[in-house]
């Protein structure tokens, strides 16, 4: 990614990250700004906020619902169920690293961001010397690097100060020895002590301190190291970060870079991509492809760099030990953020890690476990006292603590009691990816407690169904015969549907663990009650139990797709009608202007892939990337939001291949301008890696490396006979069309198509 110009604003600033510190780089040649963030800078610390009134105050709740009487079961919710006080934690920028360079009038400018290299560059000619900035974040050596170089020596002169808020959020800013600074201070509300660092080293020249501020004369080549750290990882971060620069600046520059650049490829370089063949604009910044792609432009390259770059920021903002991904990533500039920054668990936080296995990141995955455990103990309390259920519970929003109450009192929103058993679902899927019965065996107890709040949560209707109740449809609302209209539910569609995968996975984790039989059963027995997913008066698939009309047809949120994508009920083989409905539902959402928010885009573009629309996903690929894509390839809700990065890759990648019904579907949704291509690395469910090339939209060839000895069922979407390369064997097609062979452990099938 490049560009001729620096950032003006944020939105045009590159980002940088290691997992826990992030970096926004301008690139501005008088006064640059390097804008940062340490993770775990959140204001306040945890909290109980579980509303004491909830538990006496359910039934009657779940009895106005079941009146229909709306408006007052709404009231009375608002009264009793919300988070007191109401909204969780919030994200916090670290503060900012300022260079005063004093470079105007310069030439031959360039800003670009190396994606096979992570790392960040500036370079331009000022009065006949040619400067140069590389700007990384290193997980190994846990420190921001800016190394700064000039072709003539001992021209490099420069100015360097951290800030917090024009110093107002922060208790210390100082000078440290003669090569240093560091800030430090207290976010508030009893929440984290955090304290940055940074140390300066140079070829030649002078480096002072003259009160807070770092000057650098007449130096050929200059290396600034920074980090951070918290009161959330470490008792004294002053201490910490000390000890992490003073380990790192013992490091050349060189050594700190290859470091950095071989910790990154081992996870980025696992994947590559081509789609189709043209490259016309190869010669073009980034952005004026971006703004060529708007007027209608094809160009397949630029969709491989958004690709690439959606992998890139998620090694950068999600790394083993780092919190997960949050509403930004990690990138924020705000003291208030847009939704605090936090984690959105109705849709964003999951969407965040879609890419996550397929693209073969499997560690950047982690942190989301991690989390997940967090939220474990709050979850139980709040089961507890909430609704006086066992297991563990979340709403549609947590935060740093894993705080698991209602964030507050939004309606659409608030009273979603779903968050925990749709966040649990990863740890299947990270099963399902990886086939390790370990990992399986260690976060069975999980998943089983998430599954067992339910048990005691669903409650039996007229109908003998067991359902949800209060609950949402995130965030829309419904309109009812008498012209009534609400939010606050019983049974929406999504709640039946991610607890029919919930308990799926859970009754077959229990199978491969060879443990827990009778909670398995009693898990079926209620599944088998759980309403089923119908077809509405449009043909559509229903949002709730009665098929209740939307007040807003054309709304982002899809929850009664969940069954589509990320779930798997809604399928070819099983519910061809279904798949026929999901396709009306998607239909009429976009008729009425869905899709209007980056990540809402994102989803649009899975479920078009897992209907088989190829055609369709593909138009709204080109459409996140016109409508939604900001400068620097950011989502844009707007405001930027990562989830649209994240979910819009995964799309791609679901459109090459996909593998939720025990066979691996072969380029089940290739578009026209995606005709011939070349996938290396991507992975499909079953332990499987893929790499494959496709040619007049027909695979050619195609290579599987198993992680277990198995059975591996291929489908190919055009019918293409496949032959093994050395023809050691005889290939076959199963009654269902598909080629099904065994597999060792750690060999590679080479496969080729007649
Ligand atoms: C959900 C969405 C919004 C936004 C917010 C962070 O509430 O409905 O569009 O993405 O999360």
């Amino acid at each position: 990614m490049w560009y001729q110009q620096p950032a003006k604003e944020w939105n045009e600033a590159l980002p940088v990250g290691n997992g826990r510190l992030g970096g926004m780089i301008f690139g501005q040649t008088i006064h640059e700004r390097i804008q940062l963030n340490e993770d775990s800078v959140w204001y306040g610390g945890p909290r109980k906020r579980e509303n004491p009134d909830a538990k006496k105050n359910l039934p009657k709740i779940r009895q106005l619902l079941k009146e229909g009487r709306i408006r007052e079961a709404e009231h009375l919710a608002n009264l009793s169920l919300p988070g007191l006080p109401e909204s969780q934690r919030h994200y916090q920028p670290l503060g900012d690293l300022n260079l005063y360079f004093g470079h105007d009038k310069v030439e031959n400018y360039k800003r670009s961001l190396d994606l096979k290299e992570s790392t960040a560059e500036v370079s331009y000619r000022y009065q006949d010397v040619d400067y140069h900035r590389e700007i990384f974040a290193s997980y190994p050596d846990q420190v921001i690097v800016i190394h700064l170089s000039a072709s003539k020596e001992k021209s490099i002169n420069v100015t360097a100060w951290l800030d917090r808020g024009h110093t107002r959020y922060l208790d210390q800013l100082e000078a440290r020895d003669q090569n240093g600074l560091f800030m430090a201070g207290e976010t508030g509300g009893k929440g984290v002590s955090f304290h940055g660092e940074l140390k300066a080293t140079s070829s030649d020249g002078t480096i002072e301190t003259i009160g807070n501020r770092l000057l650098i004369n007449g130096a050929t080549e200059v290396t600034i190291l920074l980090t951070a750290a918290t009161t959330f990882r470490y008792e004294n971060p002053g201490e910490q970060s000390l000890n992490v620069l003073n380990k790192a600046s013992k490091k050349a520059y060189d050594q700190l870079k290859h470091a950095h650049i071989n910790d990154y490829q081992v996870l980025f370089n696992r994947m590559s991509l081509r789609l189709g063949e043209t490259d016309h604009q190869s010669e073009l910044p980034t952005d004026q492809r971006l703004e060529q792609m708007k007027e209608g432009n094809k160009d397949q390259k630029l969709l491989e760099i958004y690709f690439n770059f959606g992998r890139y920021l998620l090694i950068a903002s999600s790394r083993p030990g780092s919190l997960p991904a949050n509403l930004q990533g990690i990138w924020n500039e705000h003291m208030t953020p847009p939704w605090d920054s936090k984690f959105t668990i109705n849709i964003n936080a999951e969407m965040n890690y879609w890419p996550a296995e397929i693209c073969n990141l499997s560690e950047c995955h982690l942190p989301l476990f991690d989390h997940i455990e967090r939220m474990r103990e709050p979850g139980r309390v709040t089961a507890e006292v909430m609704y006086g259920a066992r297991g563990f519970v979340a709403h549609h929003n947590t935060d740093i603590w894993g705080d698991t109450a209602p964030q507050d009192m939004h309606l659409p929103g608030s009273y979603w009691p779903m968050g925990a058993a749709w966040l649990v679902l990863h740890l299947w899927e990270h099963y399902q990816y990886n086939q390790d019965i370990d990992f399986l065996k260690h976060v069975y107890p999980t998943i089983k407690e998430a599954a067992l709040f339910f048990i005691d949560f669903l409650i039996e209707n007229d109908e003998g169904y067991l359902i949800t109740s209060p609950s949402v449809s995130p965030e829309n609302t419904y309109i009812l015969p008498n012209g009534e209209s609400g939010t606050l539910c019983e049974a929406p569609s999504m709640d039946s549907q991610i607890i029919h995968a919930l308990f799926t996975s859970c009754i077959i984790a229990s199978e491969l663990l060879d443990e827990d039989k009778e909670f398995a059963n009693e898990l079926a027995g209620i599944k088998a009650k759980l309403p089923p997913i119908q077809i509405g008066k449009h043909g559509q698939i229903q949002e709730w139990l009665d098929d209740h009309d939307e007040a807003e047809p054309g709304h982002r949120h899809i929850s009664h797709l969940f069954a589509l994508h990320p779930g798997d009920q809604i399928n070819f083989n099983d519910t061809p009608e279904l798949i026929e409905a999901a396709k009306v539902t998607l239909e009429r959402r976009l008729s009425e202007g869905g899709g209007h928010t980056g990540w809402s885009r994102a989803w649009i573009i899975n479920m078009w892939a897992r209907l088989r629309e190829g055609e369709r996903a593909y138009q709204n690929v080109l459409e996140l990337l016109k409508s939604s894509t900001l400068p620097n390839l950011f989502d844009n809700h707007p405001p930027f939001q990562i989830d649209g990065n994240f979910g819009g890759i995964a799309g791609i990648a679901e459109m090459i291949v996909q593998s939720h019904q025990d066979a691996i579907d072969i380029l089940p949704s290739l578009p026209n301008d995606w005709s011939s291509g070349y996938v290396r690395g991507i992975k499909a469910r079953g332990g499987y890696e893929l790499e494959m090339e496709w040619e007049a939209m027909e695979l050619k060839w195609i290579k599987i490396k198993a992680t277990k000895d198995g059975k591996v069922r291929l489908n190919l979407s055009k019918g293409e006979t496949l032959q093994f390369q050395d023809h050691s064997q005889k290939l076959d097609k199963d009654e269902n069309g598909d080629f099904v062979f065994n597999v060792q452990a750690d060999k590679t099938y080479h496969l080729i198509s007649q």
